[in-house]
């Protein structure tokens, strides 16, 4: 058997090596295969009926991926999202291809009665822990599960410059129970700055009075720079947007935004509105941590969750597990 040389703490000792090994290119090898596999970020978009969810993602994406009820041509048909619908994309961009998958929900809060109007929400985000577990738990695993769970719920709230509909805070609790949760104030250009801020201030008082617990979790393995940086984006959730898939020409450039009565709001300028800092978050600053937290946090709570239960009911029935009890039917 071969002797481990351990120093004084049990720790393996650290020894200097005489020539250059190569060991440190094991980065530049992760990255070779990481970029032939491609990534996969799965977004879902929630809230009331036409508050520009699918214009938004449209917009972070830069490119017509979903359906919206915008007209570009005044004769066409208004398109309203009614049902939830699951779009696939691959985007490249510098050899990095990504599978975007947007799962687009229909507005809810339009029914005279909206009680559980969550459920299907809840449902489908349940539905992908529970296809991944069951595709880990087979005896043949595919060496790459497909994963389509939801990493990241943007949550649009109306812009009423007044506080949450108790409805969002209800729909809110649920989503951020078992998805990352991030709030945005939709359509930011009815309000004015001052309105936009009180706003702002006051969602965030109620979200912590309702206890409503937010990505980016605080987490004892973050560094003081990734704790900063979690503190600027927890300062400024919710994120102030406008959508908007059309260019206007700003100073003969053609840019995305939306002309009004009082003049053109510039989508990716940062003194109109805070789009740009939600699609950096999104995109080049939380994109692998949305994904990680997703395996971490709320698959895993749903996994253990599910195996204990199974566990638990073969024991009290002291028999194999039947059918009903196997993972393959766990309960939603
Ligand atoms: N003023 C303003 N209008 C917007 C903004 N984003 C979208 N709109 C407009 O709002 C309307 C609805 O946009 P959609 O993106 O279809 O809204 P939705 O939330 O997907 O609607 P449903 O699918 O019916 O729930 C369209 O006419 C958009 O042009 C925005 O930021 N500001
Ligand atoms: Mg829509």
């Amino acid at each position: 058997m071969a002797a481990t040389v351990a120093n004084g703490n049990g720790m393996p000792a650290q020894t200097a090596l005489n020539t250059y090994v190569g060991f440190d290119t094991i980065t530049q090898q992760i990255e070779k295969k990481l970029l032939k596999r491609g990534f996969q970020f799965n977004v879902m978009v929630v809230g009331q009926s036409g508050l520009g969810k699918s214009t938004l993602v449209n917009t972070i994406f830069a490119s017509h991926l979903i359906d919206t009820k915008a007209r570009l041509e005044a004769d066409e048909v208004v398109r309203q999202t009614t049902e939830i619908e699951n779009v696939s994309h691959f985007i490249e961009e510098n050899g990095v291809r990504l599978k975007l998958n947007i799962v687009d929900t229909p507005g809810y809060g339009d029914q005279v009665n909206n009680d559980a109007c969550w459920e299907p929400l809840i449902k489908y985000i349940k539905d992908q822990h529970s296809a991944y577990l069951r595709k880990e738990l087979t005896a043949v695993r595919d060496k790459y599960i497909q994963d389509t769970r939801i990493h990241c719920c943007l949550f649009f709230i109306a812009p009423t410059g007044h506080s949450l509909k108790p409805l969002d805070i209800v729909v809110l609790k649920k989503l951020s129970q078992v998805v990352n949760v991030v709030p945005v104030i939709a359509k930011s250009d009815s309000l004015t700055l001052e309105e936009r801020q009180a706003f702002k201030e006051r969602i965030k008082a109620e979200l912590h009075f309702h206890e409503i617990r937010l990505y980016p979790y605080e987490s004892e393995e973050d560094d003081e720079q990734e704790m900063a940086l979690n503190e600027s984006i927890r300062d400024l959730i919710p994120f102030a947007v406008v959508g908007s898939e059309r260019n206007v020409v700003i100073d003969g450039r053609p840019v995305r935004g939306r002309k009004n009565r009082w003049g053109v709001v510039n989508v990716e300028n940062e003194n109109h509105c805070e789009f740009v800092h939600l699609r950096n978050f999104l995109t080049r600053t939380h994109l692998q941590d949305l994904i990680e937290t997703t395996a971490d946090i709320h698959y895993e709570a749903f996994r253990s969750k599910q195996l204990l239960a199974l566990k638990e009911s073969s024991q009290s029935a002291n028999s194999p597990p039947s059918q009903s009890q196997s993972p393959m039917s766990v309960s939603q």
